[in-house]
């Protein structure tokens, strides 16, 4: 049996690459020194995979490795090219781009899309395409690993994106058919194989996730037409597919002339018979069967169970690897030093992964007493967490079972609340607001991080806090917003945040996870029962009440984004966990509610990204994640204002979910897509009130009340007046102060602008 890993890693375990690119950016640091830290982390990833008798090479990226494949493929868009300079120039002016003042106030970015990475919380940088795109092949940063490799004495594998994949990722800026470049782009990953092949490479990976989705027969076709062109390579081309079963695409995937086929032996479990029988005898059946995208330990004795009947009747065609690249787990559980140390035994992040498929194939080629010890610390590990005290809670177990249907409705129609919620809260048309958050300055992320290491005392701790939030309100007032937040000083990552304070919740020192380019999240460890043993916000949403007289949204995040934005178990299904969650937020709701607060936000953006890469399952993650939102939202008077938040766009086809969710008012990310967002919205006669984001916070631009004016009277020509809301597209936190009061002011004087306009009519 063979080894391999599929990549790995490359923030490094300090984030070493973070630091050195944002150091590059600003122009501290030269850029041989950033490249000397890229071999650095190199030559540390392939020791940490030494195990592995195929060690990934060309995994390791700058920025993201969609952004190398285009360079790799020369497809770089015209108005980057134009700018000149040289690769790594273009390569971050691609990826961050570069905003230039246009006309004094508007300002163009350059910068290609970002977006989600199938299912995952990494983006991508989305290639380009129009009908005239062409490409060359430029090998050299690809070649130099390669040689970087074969000094260092590794077996390397390159990886790359296959061909369909890239054109399945990308956009045709001018609408025509991606597929048309397909013979283009295949003569340059021919030519690529033989300079691989000439440097005495034997294997090449060769991703293919859009296996894993719903194809249609183009498609389809375009992977037989791909890969039989490639067929005459000179190496062998393993392709890959992950994140998910192969479904209809599994004769389709076994035909291909390749010499190997790696599957996610998690996900596809129930193709694997059939992928033996489908597959002919010369080619080699990789099977991903350690879990690359969760962070708990696999069970090897289950794993070998399974895996040694397979490798009796495959034997040298069997390889085995984490199901996925491990880019989307932490590097290394050794560092955990402040965890629970019973968790941590439960816990295995990329090195150990790598560790567990040692093990394995250990396992197999000289039986399980070979690795005796190893086996037998896992069952220990597994019993642990089977029994653990702290995975199960009877109270709350109890709860979920009395959990019924009334609890996700509200008390009457949206129409009846919203008149009962004008009575209260005396809301003017177009009420302003804010996502929650306001900027994070340097300072006060000190403050918390000081307190965290118990430098600082409670009480200071808080007194500094409310300081901040007293700040915040004060400017909120005097910029003249209707509805007021707290602006988030507390927090770090909402998910974050919430984690630490939810019993059933484990938390990293440096479980960081690549998001985009040098930025990272810290996903928290959902591992039992979740219980709120005490109120989270109730005290900051208290405080910053009782400084004005306006209304102060409560603010939370919601259950949906809760699960999917952390690593959560897997011993019950994600419904069931989901619904764990919204129990814990729906008391946060009702303590809010109690003490005073009209108005609770409950923001949901990782609703959307949830969605099964498979349309067939959509239904049902829907039906439970809006019923798991209601849960969380709907304890609550009719005269309660729920809200909840989105971004990340395309919400075209879940509206119905979103209707579903019956917040009274949500708040979309709009501003960057000119309103076309809400045609959808009209088109589909959403009924409740929204909030079309009218200034775009991830630019430092600051609109102008014309452009905001403007950009309201399109949301009017839609929808109607009284439902309609005036707010920025997101939260403020990685905006300057210098730049968010401007912008409000100017956001605050459109509203109020547009309501003498309709005042006039
Ligand atoms: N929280 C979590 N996941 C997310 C987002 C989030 N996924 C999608 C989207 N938002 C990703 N966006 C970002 C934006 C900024 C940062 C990370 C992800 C970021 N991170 C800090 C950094 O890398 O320096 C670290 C933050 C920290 O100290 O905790 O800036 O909002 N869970
Ligand atoms: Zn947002």
């Amino acid at each position: 049996v063979t080894t391999h890993s599929l990549g790995f890693p490359r923030i490094g375990l300090k984030r070493e690459l973070k630091f050195a690119l944002e150091a590059y950016w600003k122009g501290q640091l030269s850029q041989s020194a950033l490249e000397e830290m890229g071999i650095l982390l190199r030559q540390s990833n392939w020791s940490l995979q030494n195990g592995m008798a195929y060690i990934p090479c060309g995994d390791f990226s700058y920025y993201d490795h969609v952004l190398d494949m285009s360079l790799l493929l020369g497809n770089i868009p015209q108005r980057i090219v134009q700018k000149g300079g040289s690769d790594l120039d273009k390569y971050f002016l691609l990826a961050r781009g570069k905003t230039a003042e246009k006309n004094g106030q508007t300002q163009e970015s350059i910068a290609g899309e970002m977006t989600k990475w199938f299912d995952t919380n990494y983006h991508y940088i989305v290639p380009e395409f129009t009908k005239d795109s062409s490409f060359h092949l430029n090998p050299s940063r690809l070649l130099d690993q390669i040689e970087e490799a074969k000094v260092r004495g590794i077996s390397a594998k390159p990886v790359i994106i296959g061909p369909v994949t890239y054109l399945w990722l990308g956009k045709s800026w001018d609408h025509s058919d991606k597929l048309i470049h397909l013979e283009s782009l295949l003569k340059v990953y021919e030519e690529l194989f033989a300079l691989l092949a000439e440097k005495g490479l034997e294997w090449v990976q060769v991703d293919e996730p859009a296996l894993v989705t719903q194809l249609s027969s183009e498609w389809q076709e375009a992977y037989e037409r791909a890969y039989q062109f490639l067929q005459n390579s000179p190496l062998k081309i393993m392709i890959t597919t992950y994140f998910g079963a192969l479904r209809d695409n599994l004769t389709l995937a076994c035909r291909l002339p390749v010499q190997g086929l790696h599957v996610d032996a998690l996900n596809a479990r129930h193709e694997i018979d059939s992928l033996i029988q489908n597959l002919s005898e010369e080619k080699v059946l990789s099977l991903g069967v350690v879990n690359g995208r969760n962070i708990w330990k696999d069970n090897l004795t289950e794993t070998l169970e399974w895996l040694e009947p397979i490798y009796a009747k495959l034997q040298k065609r069997l390889w085995i690897a984490p199901s996925c690249s491990l880019l989307h787990v932490p590097l290394d559980i050794a560092f955990e030093t402040a965890m629970d140390p019973e968790i941590v035994t439960w816990l295995a992040f990329a090195v150990q992964k790598i560790e567990e498929v040692a093990i394995l194939a250990q396992a197999l080629k000289k039986g399980r007493k070979a690795v005796y010890a190893q086996l037998e610390d896992n069952k220990k590990a597994m019993n642990s967490r089977k029994t653990s005290q702290r995975v199960y809670n009877a109270a709350i177990r109890e709860e979920m079972a009395s959990v019924t249907p009334e609890w996700g409705k509200r008390l009457s129609h949206y129409k009846q609340r919203a008149a009962l919620q004008n009575t209260v809260l005396h809301l003017p048309l177009f009420p302003t607001t804010t996502i929650g958050s306001f900027p994070q300055t340097s300072e006060i992320r000190q403050v918390r991080m000081r307190y965290r290491k118990g430098e600082i005392q409670k009480e200071a701790y808080d007194r500094r806090i409310r300081q901040e939030i007293a700040t915040c309100i004060t400017q909120q007032e005097s910029l003249g917003l209707d509805v007021l937040v707290h602006g988030e000083a507390e927090r770090n990552d909402m998910v974050e945040y919430f984690g630490e304070h939810l019993q059933g919740y484990a938390l990293s020192r440096n479980g960081w996870v690549q998001s985009y380019g040098s930025r990272c999240v810290k996903p928290p460890i959902l591992y039992g029962d979740v219980e709120r043993l005490a109120p989270i916000t109730l005290e900051w949403a208290i405080y910053a009440q009782s400084l004005t007289d306006r209304p102060v949204k409560g603010m939370l995040t919601g259950p949906v984004t809760m699960l999917n934005w952390s690593f959560v178990r897997d011993d019950q299904p994600r419904s069931q966990t989901c619904l764990n969650l919204a129990m814990a937020i729906r008391k946060e709701v009702c303590d809010l509610e109690t003490s005073g607060i009209t108005i609770i936000q409950i923001d949901e953006p990782a609703l959307r990204e949830g969605l099964p890469l498979h349309q067939s399952e959509w239904d049902t993650y829907l039906s439970w994640a809006v019923n798991a939102f209601r849960i969380a939202a709907n304890g609550v008077k009719d005269t309660t204002q729920i809200h909840t938040h989105m971004c990340y766009s395309e919400f075209n086809d879940i509206l119905e979910a979103i209707a579903g969710m019956d917040a009274d008012v949500i708040t979309i990310e709009t501003s960057r897509s000119n309103m076309e967002l809400l045609r959808a919205f009209e088109r589909f006669k959403y009924p409740n009130a929204i909030g079309p984001g009218v200034y775009d916070i991830h630019s430092p631009a600051i609109p102008s009340q014309a452009q905001m004016v403007r950009l309201m009277e399109k949301a009017m020509e839609t929808l109607p007046i009284d439902r309609l809301w005036v707010n920025p597209d997101c939260g403020l936190k990685t905006r300057r102060w210098e730049e968010v009061i401007p912008s409000l002011h100017h956001m605050v004087q459109a509203a109020i602008q547009l309501r003498e306009k309709v005042k006039m009519r």
